[in-house]
């Protein structure tokens, strides 16, 4: 019989004893080789606790996932018809993306979000535009999603009271509203209040469904956007259960019985390239979450069966040669079904410069579609079950996990590890090493750091006219004000404020306030006069991106350049890293605040959701040398040319302005001929972006070529 140390022998001869382990960004070492060995659980049965193989007995045999997804753009009337058009052609359920006007709280009339309105999402004002978002879908019979955090109440409200008017009972409403905080603070940044209020939201709508809404699921506790912001898996796994441990907590201390809300939470997680290890992901957040939920005292097993939607990963995607785009989530798509997700968004092959057209979203959804109807991949349960790998890889981010879990547990629980700030602090560091690891191909992405295309075809995108959109909503905001009954409506709206106040039902007060037709902001604002509106200032890593380029002449180059700088200034070069409008995705921005200020740059962070004149009046106040502005929602067009007129008009058109993040290469003409020097899209070397830079102030920067 032959055994493990007759295989290593033989492997070892083949490869000349070279090691074949592979260390993981997680810390897990992974082996060339898994046998019968390594699996030291049983994974048991699906449908049966702790559901490490799936929530169902029959899974995709019996029903396959949901094809659910996530869209929204301009008009309440425009995403209708999108989503009318991808039902008839095979979608399943619905997810909204809301505009991030709507997300902060703000109406598409507030002078904070010209340049963001129906641009990243849907503009929703008021009921009326919820009714026309849903025109035709009867709402008892459609599950949607809501991808809503920060206007959590007026949005859930408006949704409500949209249903009422076509004729919909509440306890029939099926759907999901995302409704997760902590991630916010976190990661996603489409907070309006601070924690402690935010988080009595948060129990006031698991008080409120439980009791009104039972087919409704209260929350999506999301690791998405944690591997987004560049989490490892382990991190992701292990703050996203920690996140629905918080929440539980929080509804338990509100006054409410745990199995009677535990049953309709739900999870969201990323599904990125590691294949194997996003299948394990999924199988240890079941295994985490029927843990954690035994221990909390659940006794309904529904109540600890971990229910998820996945999206596949959108900074896996790339700008350049982008049909391998769909590739990728045909990879990550696989990865999720094959780990037992019950519903699914693939993404689309222009994701890394626009929103999906007809086209790029037609290929996406057919992705899901091919896997349900022509593979034959949905008639086993869980197939992966008792690989050797799978299994090993499962209970090691079960324990990987736990470690972090516990250790917030000893901190006295997520909110207050958020409020620390050292889950964000542990995301952004491996963000930092990824973005390294990258630039210095390490880390392979074809197309992009390996097998780079001499000239690549544009792709058509979609375009959204913000400014058309915008004076449509702020037409309709008017009539909706102008029909009203006026003192009916300011009555609904104190009240609100005085709930706020006290411990009245936030939700059942807002949707008073829906039904007299408040606004969003409205409605938002009367809680704000209570709660204050949150915010942070961004507080990047540093020495995470420049270990790696230790004696790297590329480096010592730019280091060299940075100096030269330096010396003819008098003082370090100055750059500002702006985020202006209601924009919250900031991995971007914060990777460049790190890898410059490794450079020698003297960076300074801009605050997040900035107006063109705040960030004008910060770039004077620290008399920068340049502003780097980072877009990634849309706003590029509006706001970066306010910036330079702004810059021009207080007599600093010396200042420069480069522009880096999700911008089509169709908008570079528009926005060079406003004045930007330098535009970085998705897949810049950062290195090199910094020799550019260096160029722009003057420096004689070789070429990467007289580096070698
Ligand atoms: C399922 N069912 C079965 C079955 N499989 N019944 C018998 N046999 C089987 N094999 C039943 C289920 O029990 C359920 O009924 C019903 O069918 C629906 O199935 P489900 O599995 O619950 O699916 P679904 O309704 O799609 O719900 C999935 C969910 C939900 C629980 C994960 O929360 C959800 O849809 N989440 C989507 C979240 C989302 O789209 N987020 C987008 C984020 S984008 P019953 O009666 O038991 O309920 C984002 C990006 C950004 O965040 O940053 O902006
Ligand atoms: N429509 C479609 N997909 C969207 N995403 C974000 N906004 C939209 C939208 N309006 C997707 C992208 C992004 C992820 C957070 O969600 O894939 O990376």
């Amino acid at each position: 019989m032959t055994d493990y140390t007759d295989w290593k022998a033989l492997a070892d001869k083949e490869v000349r004893g070279k090691s074949l382990d592979w260390q993981t960004p997680e810390g897990i070492t992974v082996k060339p080789l898994y046998t019968a060995e390594d699996v030291t659980t049983d994974p048991g049965l699906p449908g049966f606790a702790p559901f490490t193989r799936g929530v169902r007995a029959s899974m995709y045999a019996g029903r396959p996932w949901t094809i659910r997804q996530y869209a929204g753009f301009s008009t309440a009337e425009e995403s209708n018809a999108f989503y009318r058009r991808n039902l008839a052609a095979g979608q399943k359920g619905l997810s909204v993306a809301f505009d991030l006007a709507t997300h902060r709280g703000y109406d598409s009339d507030h002078p904070r979000v010209v340049g963001d309105v129906g641009k990243a999402g849907v503009a929703i004002d008021t009921v009326e535009d919820m009714k026309i978002l849903f025109d035709g879908i009867p709402l008892d019979q459609m599950s949607v999603s809501m991808t809503m955090n920060g206007a959590v109440i007026p949005i859930l409200a408006f949704f409500i009271v949209a249903g009422e008017e076509q004729g919909v009972e509440r306890k029939l409403l099926d759907g999901t509203i995302q409704n997760d905080i902590l991630k916010e603070f976190m990661v996603r940044n489409t907070y309006i209040y601070p924690p402690e209020p935010s988080m009595r939201i948060i129990s006031d709508i698991f008080g409120y469904t439980s009791r009104e809404m039972p087919k409704f699921n209260s929350i999506s506790i999301s690791g998405y956007h944690m591997q987004e912001a560049g989490a490892t898996q382990v991190q992701e796994l292990a703050f996203t259960i920690a996140d629905g441990m918080e929440y539980v907590k929080y509804g338990v201390a509100s006054g409410l019985d745990i199995d009677k809300f535990a049953g309709r939470l739900s999870f969201f997680f990323a599904i990125g390239m590691n294949f194997f290890m996003e299948v394990a992901k999924l199988r240890a957040a079941r295994v985490l979450w029927h843990r954690v939920m035994t221990k909390l005292g659940a006794q309904d097993e529904r109540s600890k069966m971990l229910r998820t939607h996945c999206q596949t990963s959108g900074v896996s995607l790339q700008e350049q040669d982008p049909y391998n785009n769909v590739i990728r989530t045909t990879i990550e798509a696989m990865a999720a079904m094959l780990g037992g997700t019950q519903s699914l968004h693939t993404n689309a092959l222009d994701e890394a410069i626009a929103l999906p057209t007809d086209f790029s979203a037609r290929i996406a959804r057919n992705t899901q579609i091919v896997i349900q109807e022509e593979t034959g991949m949905c008639n086993v349960v869980d197939p992966l079950g008792g690989s050797y790998y799978v299994e090993n890889l499962t209970q090691d981010l079960v324990d990987k996990a736990w470690e972090i879990i516990e250790r917030v547990e000893a901190e006295g629980g997520m909110a207050k590890a958020v409020a620390a700030g050292w889950p964000k602090a542990m995301i952004e560091t491996a963000a930092a090493a990824r973005q390294a690891r990258v630039d210095r191909a390490e880390d392979v992405i074809v197309g992009v750091n390996k097998y780079r295309l001499g000239t690549e075809d544009q792709l058509e995108t979609l375009e959204v006219d913000n400014a058309k959109v915008r004076e449509g909503q702020i037409a309709r905001i008017n009539a909706v004000k102008a029909a009203r009954d006026e003192a009916a409506c300011q009555a609904a709206l104190s009240a609100l404020t005085e709930g706020a106040r006290g411990d009245g039902n936030l939700l059942a007060l807002a949707v008073d306030a829906a039904r007299a037709r408040a606004t969003l902001g409205e409605i938002s604002a009367a809680m704000e006069q209570v709660f204050g509106r949150h915010a942070t200032v961004p507080t990047p890593v540093t020495g995470v991106y420049a270990a790696p380029y230790q004696g790297d002449a590329r480096w010592r180059q730019v280091l060299d350049g940075v100096q030269a700088v330096e010396h003819r200034l008098g003082r370090k070069p100055r750059m500002l890293v702006a985020k202006m409008g209601q924009d919250g995705h900031d991995r971007g921005a914060n990777v460049i605040a790190s890898a410059f200020s490794d450079m020698g740059f003297d960076v300074v962070s801009g605050p997040l959701f900035q107006t063109p004149e705040e960030t004008r009046d910060l770039a004077l106040d620290k008399s920068v040398d340049i502003v780097g502005a980072s877009s990634l929602a849309a706003g590029h067009k509006t706001l970066i040319p306010q910036l330079i007129s702004l810059l021009k008009e207080a007599g600093r058109a010396d200042i420069k302005v480069v522009a880096g993040g999700v911008i089509p290469p169709q908008d570079y003409d528009f926005l060079r001929d406003a004045g930007v020097q330098g535009i970085y899209g998705p897949g810049t070397n950062v290195v090199e972006c910094a020799a550019d830079v260096l160029r722009l102030l003057g420096h004689n920067m070789p070429p990467l070529e007289d580096a070698a």
